[in-house]
């Protein structure tokens, strides 16, 4: 950042226009310890979807605007790592909506970063405009939009009416190396990914079972040999899931997972092990006096188990968890 640059944004900052580290983009890597929930107070964060690669958790997420927003208002993504839950680095901003030329509205909606031989694919939402992929050689990015144009569009749609349908998508790479996208807001969708990681490979389908009621934020994951879908349901939104032995289902409903987060509309799930235990990472409003549903702020939070592989609901805190090695 210029010294001008950085005088000017300093100078609005003591008029208490804006908070200067809230609203810029980053240009430099920042280090931190967090202080617990919420994991980042230096700005306001949303979508979280993790990545663990070695003895590194990697934390993609969504950037809002500072408090009194009407709505949703993003513009860029944010990149974070740690190794040990307490120490965290952030990176240069990465990637930003509008990176994506053939996105109408610049919304920096969730999104979700995967590996795949060395290459890491970033696919991302815009609220109306579809779901594209960017991609880079180094999970901190910089990313680049490999297609040039969307890679789901909301025409592939095919069972939704409204225009902000073709959002949240979230990638799963099975232990046989097949790799399937899931996406939606009303109707959950799915398709499977080439080799390539940037086509689909396939036909859309939908997900449908028992008890289904799905707002947005599918999340895939396996534990002993079984597949899990989570999911926002309703509005204000818990998370939900339902477990299959088959990716493609048949999906049962196995209940809540984690309540209403406080003070957001929204919730937002990213679920993941890491060293040894498992994580559920999501959004609240937490961060006062700012907070709000358009203003929120990840968390993490651990997850456990049952013996008969059902998962025990959430307990959101407000201390965290414990650093681990
Ligand atoms: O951040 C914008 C939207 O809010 C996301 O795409 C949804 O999952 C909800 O969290």
């Amino acid at each position: 950042m210029t010294i001008l640059k950085k005088a000017f944004l300093s100078a609005v900052c003591l008029l208490g226009l804006i908070s200067v580290q809230a609203q810029e983009e980053m240009d430099s890597i920042y280090h931190f310890t967090t202080q617990g929930n919420p994991i980042f107070t230096h700005k306001y964060t949303a979508d979280p979807a993790a990545l663990v690669l070695g003895d590194t958790l990697w934390l993609f997420t969504g950037h809002d605007f500072k408090g009194g927003q009407k709505g949703y208002n993003l513009k860029d993504w944010c990149v974070f790592s740690t190794t040990d839950l307490k120490n965290w680095t952030e990176y240069p901003t990465p990637l930003r909506a509008k990176d994506f030329s053939w996105d109408e509205r610049g919304q920096a909606y969730a999104a979700h970063t995967v590996e795949k031989d060395g290459k890491y694919y970033w696919y991302i939402s815009t609220n109306t405009s579809g779901i594209g992929v960017a991609v880079s050689d180094r999970p901190e990015g910089p990313y680049k939009d490999v297609l040039g144009t969307q890679l789901v569009k909301r025409e592939d749609c095919f069972a939704s009416k409204h225009s902000w349908t073709c959002i949240d998508p979230a990638a799963f790479i099975d232990d046989d190396g097949q790799a399937w996208l899931f996406w939606g807001n009303g109707v959950c969708y799915y398709a499977k990914l080439k080799d390539n990681m940037i086509e689909l490979d396939g036909p859309v389908k939908k997900i449908d079972f028992e008890g289904f009621e799905f707002t947005e934020a599918p999340w895939i994951h396996k534990y002993k040999k079984k597949y899990y879908l989570t999911y926002a349901t309703g509005f204000p939104e818990k998370i939900a899931y339902a477990m299959a032995d088959n990716i493609e289902g048949p999906y049962e409903y196995k209940g809540i997972l984690n309540e209403i987060a406080g003070n957001s509309n929204t919730n937002h799930q990213s679920i993941v092990e890491f060293k040894g235990d498992w994580y559920f990472i999501y959004h609240n409003g937490g961060i006062q006096t700012d907070g709000s549903s358009y203003s929120r702020s990840v968390c993490i939070d651990k997850l456990y188990y049952n013996r008969d592989g059902t998962i025990k609901r959430i307990v959101m805190t407000t201390e965290g968890v414990e650093p681990v090695k």
